[in-house]
């Protein structure tokens, strides 16, 4: 497959720094982008992200993984509402704000379909994608849900998997570097973007990756090393 292969962090709600990581990126149609996961909640523009990934999906191959918080919405509307105020006090009233309206069911379902279509995981060459965590020897198919999707890595930090791919992750929030964390066989994109942290896009072949700032006022190149 032609093209590049890249990954962005969890967006929460954080279009200007998705829309200036996208300008950077200049994707082609050829380019695999793999969305960790968690567009929505605690960020100002959940409706703008959504929205905006919606037009991606024409522009490159896409491939959005379902984040602990995507994933939430789709249970509440799906009749769990005993959830929706531990959502509400986890980031959803800025989701319900950034639509302009009082009820999870106003959400439009356009942008539900898109949180439908999201992926449990999925797997390059040489790397897998998720937006939580992995067992090291467990198949990614035979991984609970949430495993991939709830379970910090400061919770529970992996070995190597045993398909012996690189793990490209979101969703552990690296508050204190606000960098991306390597450990040769893991890489995390979380920089914290919605916590005046950084947006991170990283191109899983050449280990050069671009960060942005909330406002995507600043972007900076580096490479893993
Ligand atoms: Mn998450």
């Amino acid at each position: 497959m032609s093209g590049r292969t890249l990954a962005i962090g969890d967006i929460h709600g954080c279009l200007p720094a998705l829309e200036r990581l996208l300008q950077t990126l200049e994707l082609e149609k050829d380019d695999t982008l793999v969305l960790l996961g968690d567009y929505v909640d605690r960020g100002p523009d959940t409706q703008g992200v959504i929205d905006r990934l919606l037009f991606l999906q024409e522009e490159c191959r896409l491939y959005p993984i379902l984040g602990n918080h995507d994933e939430l919405i789709l249970q509440i509307v799906d009749g769990e509402t005993w959830k929706e105020g531990y959502w509400l006090s986890f980031g959803g009233q800025q989701t319900l704000d950034s639509y302009g309206v009082s009820s999870i069911s106003d959400i439009p379902s356009e942008h539900l379909k898109f949180l439908r279509k999201c992926l449990n995981f999925c797997e390059s060459e040489y790397h897998f994608f998720t937006h939580g965590n992995y067992i090291e020897n467990k198949p990614l198919e035979k991984t609970p849900p949430n495993v991939l999707r709830w379970e910090s890595l400061k919770t529970r930090m992996p070995g190597p998997h045993i398909s012996k791919k690189v793990a490209v992750l979101g969703h552990s929030a690296q508050k204190e570097t606000q960098d991306v964390l390597y450990t040769g066989y893991l890489i995390c994109l979380d920089t914290y973007c919605y916590g005046n942290g950084v947006l991170t896009a990283f191109d899983v072949h050449t280990g050069e990756y671009w960060q942005t700032d909330k406002l995507g006022k600043n972007t900076v190149k580096k490479r893993l090393r």
